[in-house]
């Protein structure tokens, strides 16, 4: 019945609370739209300690996660998510996402997400295993469980009836490659400063046309690498002569 089937290894499952209970997609998780499993590797561990890691070979800081356990563990998640599950790691190592990585996924509907702790995980389980590694971007952060809830949350919105008529996701910023336009909402004036006219004007077409131009002219100024060309199309030129946001 769900769209969309994760299952997730992770040592904190706790923390996919995040994304059952609020907002979008936990309205869309309550409504059967979605489903994950969690899977704890700590179920897996042999010793009375629950060790799921151990010390590198060669030497060196922190703990490495144990490629048996993580083996038998993804071996239980496949079994609730189903056996022809992708399995992609969360990975500093891994391919950056975007949102043409995060559409290309959408082939598949059944995932093994693998969040790891600590230094890393054994290489021959993601050899193995693993049929694609994830990064969110050049930054570390403590661990795999947010950058799993990031792919997830990306990969949820685009699920048929998980956003509103008001919006959906194709028309997102990056999905047309142009950062958004700015929003303003009540009051007119704040501390001195009004609400762009043409926004009160109810012509929506002038309106549209404002809005494209803002667009453009933040994506040239912060984001020229999301346009990848240097020229804009003769219109779009037009558009930001009209609304006086050429420069130069
Ligand atoms: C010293 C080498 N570090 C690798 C850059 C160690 C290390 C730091 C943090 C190993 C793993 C982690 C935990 N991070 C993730 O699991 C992770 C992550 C990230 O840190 N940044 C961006 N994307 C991701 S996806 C998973």
């Amino acid at each position: 019945m769900p769209q969309l089937r994760f299952a997730v290894l992770t040592l904190f499952p706790e923390m996919f609370d995040a994304i059952t209970h609020w907002g979008v997609t936990g309205r869309a998780f309550q409504a059967g739209l979605w489903d994950l499993h969690l899977q704890d590797p700590r179920d897996e561990a042999a010793d009375r300690h629950g060790s799921v890691d151990d010390r590198p070979y060669g030497g060196g800081p922190g703990m490495v996660m144990q490629a048996p356990i993580l083996a038998s563990s993804l071996a239980k998640a496949r079994q609730a998510v189903g056996e022809q599950a992708k399995v992609v790691a969360m990975s500093p190592q891994g391919l950056k996402l975007d949102a043409a990585l995060v559409t290309s996924l959408a082939r598949h509907s059944e995932f093994v997400l693998v969040a790891g702790r600590y230094e890393g995980i054994d290489e021959r389980f993601i050899n193995h295993y693993v049929d694609l590694e994830i990064s969110v971007g050049d930054f570390v952060v403590s661990g795999g469980e947010m950058p799993a809830m990031m792919l997830m949350d990306a990969m949820i919105r685009w699920l048929p009836g998980v956003l509103g008529h008001e919006a959906s996701a194709s028309e997102d910023s990056f999905s047309d490659g142009m950062l958004d336009c700015p929003h303003y909402t009540r009051p007119e004036v704040f501390e001195g400063s009004a609400v762009p006219p043409v926004l009160l004007s109810g012509d929506h077409a002038k309106i549209a046309g404002w809005r494209r131009a803002q667009a453009i002219r933040r994506t040239l100024d912060r984001r020229p690498d999301l346009l990848g060309m240097d020229q804009l199309s003769d219109d779009d030129q037009l558009l930001l002569e009209k609304w006086d946001l050429s420069r130069q």
